[in-house]
């Protein structure tokens, strides 16, 4: 496995690289260009000067999280074909500064959800919430303004301002969507754009739904063991392959993580793991927690494990972090939480990787 951490390029990060290279065993950063619109072609001088900005402090960028999918593609519409074409043609700028994996996600309008941005736990950190009740009540557009207040001022990834400003009428467009139609269109942009992954030698690496269940009546399908395996099945390819997001398939309690971990990571079809932590409150109700096992619901041992069992050489990143130590900035995303999110998950694979080589003399 190789340890990444997301950075946040183009000034919409506090965090600097600098501090980054910093965090033992981390060899690379996970990022975007966040100021171009969905749709639009990465230009190839932007990456190539992205590509010089990280190298000076002796970090990869191999993986990029993420490159948008436009709505006509998720919605099947006849334009579809135009923004398909900037999606290949964005992958082979990217090939050429040597990017490896595309973590994207299918979602429809909306990206992720919580119901809470900065919920205070009892040892004082804050972290976010999804409390079930109150995102059945809420409209869609009044939670992007609470994410607004909470967020510090920065933009959240899947919230970005291009995407909400039509969300009411985006979401309207869905209610004729059926989740049959919904599976043909992410066939049809697979099939478009895998020949083309293939070619430039960069996989491909879906998201799963977070949460991985219906919100606001739109269609979302990434969200189990037997969903996935639907999703795999649709293209063959191993350049179709998963983001094993443990928080967002975890807060299913019907998933169980280091069995889907096990099964699509020894088919060589999980090119990226999202490794962080959840307390379930109730059956839908969650918060994120550090990452440890006694801090949360998942058992971060055994996901560790199972990636390790199944000769996972792809790449890794904790996920979410709490804000602690007075931190503040993006939710989500703090320095400090996320790297001891990363220094926990190197002492899980050492220890594992010792112990199995041990047992194996
Ligand atoms: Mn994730």
């Amino acid at each position: 496995m190789k340890m990444v951490f997301r950075w946040f390029a183009g000034g919409y990060d506090k965090i600097t690289l600098e501090q980054i290279r910093q965090i033992p065993g981390v060899k690379g950063v996970v990022t975007s260009l966040l100021d171009i619109p969905v749709g639009e072609v990465w230009p190839l001088k932007r990456l190539q000067a992205l590509k010089k900005e990280i190298e000076d402090y002796d970090l990869e960028v191999e993986v990029i999280e993420s490159v948008n999918i436009h709505e006509d593609i998720k919605l099947g519409e006849k334009t579809r074909d135009k923004y398909i074409q900037a999606y290949i043609d964005t992958m082979k700028n990217l090939s050429q500064i040597g990017v490896k994996v595309i973590c994207y996600n299918f979602m429809p309008v909306l990206d992720w959800a919580r119901s809470d941005l900065a919920r205070p736990l009892n040892d004082g950190s804050k972290t976010m919430a999804y409390k079930h009740e109150h995102i059945l009540n809420i409209d869609p557009k009044n939670l992007a303004h609470q994410f607004d207040e909470q967020s510090d001022g920065f933009e959240l990834p899947g919230w970005e301002p291009d995407r909400l400003k039509e969300m009411s009428a985006t979401i309207e467009k869905y209610k004729d969507i059926t989740e049959y139609q919904y599976w043909k269109n992410i066939k049809y942009f697979l099939d478009s754009v895998i020949p083309y992954a293939e070619e430039y030698d960069i996989k491909l690496a879906i998201h799963p739904d977070d949460p991985p269940w219906q919100i606001f009546g739109l269609p979302r399908v990434i969200t189990s063991r037997d969903n996935i395996r639907k999703f795999l099945d649709l293209n063959k390819s191993p350049y179709n392959g998963i983001t094993l997001c443990t928080g967002s398939l975890g807060s299913n309690k019907n998933n169980d993580i280091p069995a889907i971990v096990r099964e699509f990571s020894g088919e060589g079809r999980v090119h990226f793991a999202h490794v962080r932590n959840l307390k379930f409150e109730s059956e839908k109700d969650f918060y994120e927690s550090a990452h440890m096992s006694q801090c949360g619901s998942l058992d971060l041992f055994e996901i560790v494990k199972a990636l390790y069992d199944t000769g996972f050489t792809g790449y890794i990143r904790p996920d979410h972090g709490r804000m602690i130590w007075g931190e503040t900035g993006r939710p989500g995303y703090g320095l400090y939480d996320r790297a001891l999110g990363v220094t926990y998950l190197n002492g899980l694979w050492e220890a594992i990787d010792k112990m199995s080589r041990k047992i194996k003399i």
